[in-house]
């Protein structure tokens, strides 16, 4: 690991709590991996890994304070569900607290939970890696996605979004519109719509 990265790994220690911590060097890892696998530059996905919930563990009105402080948009959604706040209050203090420059590691950061219609490879692998390293609970499509992310991103990135937004609408949890536009730009990107029927019976 590189002097900036491991400088930064200590500092992340303390921010967060183990569990939080532990899931942060699987996504690390994991991200790495997939860089190198689709031809991403393995740094930045090591940073991008490490930092991506940097603004997990903050507690949801210091999230909202913070959003208001830095002049990042609060939606609906998000007013209602401060979590959702950790992705884009996350990429801002990466740059701010981290001192990261590079903006593809910072949309990597801000697009990690609902993702965004025509996401960057960097952006894709941190989407991924965040929903399949080792440490994270084993979903009905787990063993599918941790399959295709090493041959088919895309495919691998709608497989997620799919699941996602089945689970949201199953438990009535309320779904960002970024969520909703995510899916909807890779649905047709894949040209999913004329199959659905059929991927629904197989
Ligand atoms: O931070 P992590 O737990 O590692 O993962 P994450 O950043 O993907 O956040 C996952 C949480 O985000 C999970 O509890 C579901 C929630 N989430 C994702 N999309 C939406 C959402 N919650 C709402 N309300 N609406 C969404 O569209
Ligand atoms: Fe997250
Ligand atoms: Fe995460």
């Amino acid at each position: 690991m590189n002097h900036k990265i491991s400088k930064i790994n200590r500092k992340l220690e303390k921010e967060l709590d183990k569990e939080r911590y532990e899931h942060t060097q699987g996504v690390m890892y994991t991200a790495a991996a997939l860089a190198m696998c689709h031809g991403e530059d393995v740094d930045r996905a090591l940073l991008a890994g490490l930092l991506h919930d940097c603004a997990k563990c903050i507690p949801a009105q210091k999230k909202l304070r913070l959003c208001e402080k830095y002049h990042l948009d609060i939606s609906a959604v998000e007013r209602d569900n401060p979590s959702l706040l950790h992705a884009k209050l996350g990429a801002y203090l990466a740059g701010k607290k981290y001192h990261i420059s590079d903006q593809g590691i910072l949309y990597a950061i801000k697009s990690h939970t609902t993702g965004r219609p025509g996401m960057s490879l960097l952006e894709k692998i941190i989407y991924i890696a965040d929903y399949m390293e080792p440490g994270r609970a084993e979903l009905p499509n787990t063993a599918k996605v941790r399959q295709l992310a090493f041959h088919d991103i895309d495919e691998c990135l709608y497989c997620i979004l799919e699941g996602s937004l089945a689970y949201l609408k199953s438990r009535s949890i309320p779904i960002d519109m970024m969520t909703e536009k995510t899916y909807d730009f890779y649905k047709q990107q894949l040209g999913k719509e004329k199959y659905s029927k059929s991927q629904e019976d197989i």
